[in-house]
């Protein structure tokens, strides 16, 4: 593969904290110990998860302008920034008995800004949720409670909105309240991938909540016009089978089935003229989730074996959305191409199809272009 290609066209990186970075950002998340912002710091959109109690494993991840020099700003609650090809923007909810509200109204935020600014294609959004496992004030898991103010949320755009959901990670925290950020393109219109072997999310049946998750499996974003390939935007991904959590308590079991998970998704990503499959070994930027930090080791092990070595890898020990899951890794595909690179998934079942032969092209929170 070739490495300074496929490094330029990553969008973001990681950075370690105490790192000074003097370069344009669009937007900047630290994956830190305190959650805060989002602010615009320097006029940059930042955000502070909080994902770590140990701050020698927090770092930066750092999005790229690639455009025009950023404009930044702020909107109901949201800080943001786009550079005439990406729009990053960043939203928090505070530790409160319900979220579902406010879930609702500054998932709304977001989606309205796109609208506004113009950049219909959100192509990647991650959530960290404090407290996710735990139960609200009426007794409902705060995850159920969060995704059912996101649905509510996507409920507005029009016609069969499941079909342009993104990619995206639904993850916990060590600190309460919601932090989210999200990132969307003017104009390179990305196709939304589902795993061969898992029902898609936001199909899930109701014993898993009020409403089903709202994130397709993938996201792919073709490069900017007249570069070849693309990225493929990978969502958390853990020991998931059809709708199943499948090993429970088997730490070795789980991570098999994750890893084969991502590697059924990746072959299922056919790219027109790429020169090979994807495989693992695609795979950078690559976020480890693990919910008991005793198992770090094993999962360090596992992971520095499975993927490349060039890719970064970052290890959080956090809970995960369902209690019974132990691990869940994303990452950031490179797809080298030649021109015109459109990625082709394989056969859906029926069901699966039928949903998704009646989404247009349609950009959903336009309705017409
Ligand atoms: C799963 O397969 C695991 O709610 O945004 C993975 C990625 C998961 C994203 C989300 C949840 C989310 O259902 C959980």
């Amino acid at each position: 593969m070739d490495m300074a290609h496929s490094t330029e066209i990553l969008a973001c990186e990681f950075t370690d904290l105490d790192a000074v970075d003097t370069a344009p950002a669009l937007g900047v998340v630290t994956y830190g110990t305190e959650a805060a912002g989002p602010d615009l710091v320097a006029g940059v959109p930042t955000i502070t998860l909080p994902m770590t109690r140990d701050a020698a494993t927090g770092f930066r991840e750092v999005w790229r302008c690639a455009g025009r020099s950023p404009v930044s700003g702020r909107f109901r609650g949201l800080c943001y920034a786009h550079d005439g090809d990406t729009l990053f923007v960043a939203g928090s909810v505070p530790r409160s008995d319900r979220y579902r509200h406010l879930v609702r109204d500054a998932y709304s935020a977001m989606l309205d800004l796109t609208t506004r600014l113009d950049y219909p294609y959100l192509f990647r959004i991650w959530n960290v949720v404090g407290d996710i496992n735990q139960p609200n004030a009426a007794g409902l898991e705060i995850y159920r409670d969060f995704c059912q103010g996101r649905a509510e949320a996507f409920d507005t755009w029009p016609g069969v909105w499941t079909t342009h959901l993104c990619a995206a990670t639904g993850i916990g925290a060590v600190g309460g309240g919601v932090g989210f950020y999200g990132v969307a393109s003017k104009s390179r219109r990305p196709t939304h991938v589902e795993n061969p072997r898992q029902m898609p999310a936001y199909q899930y049946p109701p014993q898993y909540g009020p409403r089903s998750p709202s994130f397709a499996r993938a996201s792919y974003l073709p490069a900017a016009d007249g570069e070849s390939g693309g990225t493929l935007y990978v969502s958390g991904t853990a020991s998931v089978i059809g709708h199943a959590t499948v090993h429970p308590g088997d730490l070795t079991g789980q991570l098999t089935t994750t890893l084969d998970n991502l590697r059924h998704l990746l072959a299922a990503v056919r790219v027109d003229n790429a020169p090979a499959a994807l495989t693992l070994d695609s795979l950078r930027m690559i976020k480890v989730y693990v919910r008991h930090e005793s198992d770090i080791p094993v999962v360090r092990k596992w992971c520095g074996e499975a993927f490349s070595p060039t890719a970064a890898i970052r290890y959080l020990n956090v809970d995960i959305c369902r209690a019974d899951l132990l691990v869940e890794i994303e990452g950031i595909a490179v797809v080298p191409g030649g021109r015109r690179s459109v990625p082709r998934a394989q056969p859906r079942s029926a069901e699966v199809k039928a949903d998704r032969t009646s989404a247009t092209v349609v950009p959903p929170s336009l309705g017409s272009q």
